[in-house]
């Protein structure tokens, strides 16, 4: 290959990458907790899980460096499989010392199957997927798109021999291929991981750990504003987000965070995401990594979300939202305009009482056991000494005859309050 045709193809392939790159930088609004397709199956920890891809599963590997084996990228087809089905897998892996075995061991409901990958060829930068996420002094950077184009350009040239001093690229072993498949027998209902094991000529082994039936736990809130350390692997199922807020997030201890088709993950600018010994694994151009600040819609002001849908945003406030961290809770039972009701006094862990409905005819102020009346007895005052009300026990905000004192020295007209 001449030259001018060399800059020619690279040009084309900026113009791709550019395209790809765009896209991701959209915010993101979804919710957690279900794939946006495709049915939910439920763990052996009873956690609801869904499929992170429905077919070909294509991903991209972000990684701490290592001395030893470094996945790049791979492609798993189909990713959702009945018994019967034949499933293809490869991944690309890179070591300086080459690579001497890739294994692949899939856990399924009955059992373990593993699949030895063969090394079908090496691959090279120009036929790969631009990084848009790197590992750098274990921090994980999300590339602009200048920077990614210029990464992709400098890995290009390298592979090309054009860079004539890159030591790097001979360090770092060849890009190799390598290819199995298996047929499927049993099915993934709660078990669903699919673990590759790649081991170098130096005997050094690395594990890419894709853990489909296992959800992210991440909590959803951050009220102490601390690091949250990840050590297990998980996954975001087709169309989930999560992320975490107020603080910095890190994997640990060889976890890996998978992200399926249109998945999205954040963590906020001024924070850092730490890849201490684990990977992120990413798929296709649908799924992303981004740097912004999360919230919760939360109208009345009150600290507790309706449910745990996230948005996202550059800036790190915006009216109607409570930040993540500083949230309270996702379960508020009565959200909407404060000025017009009293939602804003209605919210889980409500210890004060009401005379008035919430503002929808509800006195459910602390978001359980329905309606809770402050003083529910009858007295029998003044025949005998017991406090309560005469005759019958009013309804919430009704008004009434009432006994405070068990020697029935006393009694008031009272309003019956409820939460
Ligand atoms: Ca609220
Ligand atoms: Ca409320
Ligand atoms: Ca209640």
């Amino acid at each position: 290959m001449n030259k001018n045709t060399l800059v020619i193809i690279l040009a084309v392939l900026i113009v791709v990458a550019g395209a790809v790159l765009i896209n991701i930088s959209k915010p993101q609004v979804s919710a957690p907790g279900g794939g946006a397709l495709g049915e939910t199956y439920t763990n052996e920890k009873g956690e609801k899980w869904a499929l992170a891809a429905e077919g070909e599963y294509v991903f991209q590997v972000s990684s701490a460096e290592t001395t030893g084996p470094k996945f790049l990228e791979g492609e798993i087809d189909p990713m959702d499989v009945r018994p019967g089905d034949v499933q293809k897998m490869k991944v690309i892996a890179q070591s300086s010392a080459g690579i001497k075995s890739v294994v692949a061991d899939i856990e399924t409901d009955n059992g373990t199957t593993t699949v030895p990958l063969q090394k079908t060829g090496i691959i090279t930068w120009n036929k790969m997927t631009p990084e848009k996420y790197v590992v750098e002094n274990g921090v994980l950077k999300a590339l602009s798109p200048v920077q990614a184009q210029a990464r992709w350009i400098s890995n290009v040239l390298a592979d090309e021999g054009f860079l004539s001093k890159n030591v790097a690229r001979a360090a770092s072993g060849d890009k190799e291929i390598w290819e199995g498949s298996w047929t499927v027998r049993d099915t993934h209902v709660r078990t669903y991981h699919t673990v590759f094991t790649a081991t170098d000529n130096n005997g050094l082994s690395s594990q890419l750990i894709l853990a489909w039936s296992d959800p992210c736990s991440i909590p959803d809130t951050n009220n102490s504003r601390v690091s949250y350390v990840m050590t297990t692997s998980c996954t975001l199922g087709v169309g989930e987000s999560d992320g975490w807020d107020g603080a910095d997030f890190q994997i640990s201890g060889g976890a890996n965070l998978t992200l399926g088709q249109n998945a999205h993950f954040f963590w906020n600018p001024g924070q850092n995401f730490y890849v201490a010994g684990g990977n992120v694994t990413l798929s296709g151009p649908g799924s992303s990594l981004m740097q912004q600040y999360l919230f919760y819609y939360d109208v009345d002001d009150d600290r507790y979300s309706i449910n745990a849908s996230l948005t996202s945003s550059d800036a790190s406030s915006i009216p109607n939202y409570v930040r993540f961290y500083y949230a309270l809770g996702t379960n508020d039972c009565f959200q909407t305009d404060p000025a017009t009701t009293n939602a804003e006094l209605a919210f889980p862990g409500q210890t004060s009482y009401f005379p008035t409905n919430r503002g929808d005819g509800s006195y459910d102020y602390n978001c359980v056991n329905g309606e809770e009346e402050l003083w529910p007895l009858v007295t029998s005052c003044p025949g005998s000494a017991s406090r309560g009300w005469v005759g019958s026990v009013p309804a919430c905000g009704a008004t009434a005859t009432y006994y405070p004192l068990i020697n029935c020295a006393d009694n008031d007209q009272r309003t019956q309050v409820c939460h």
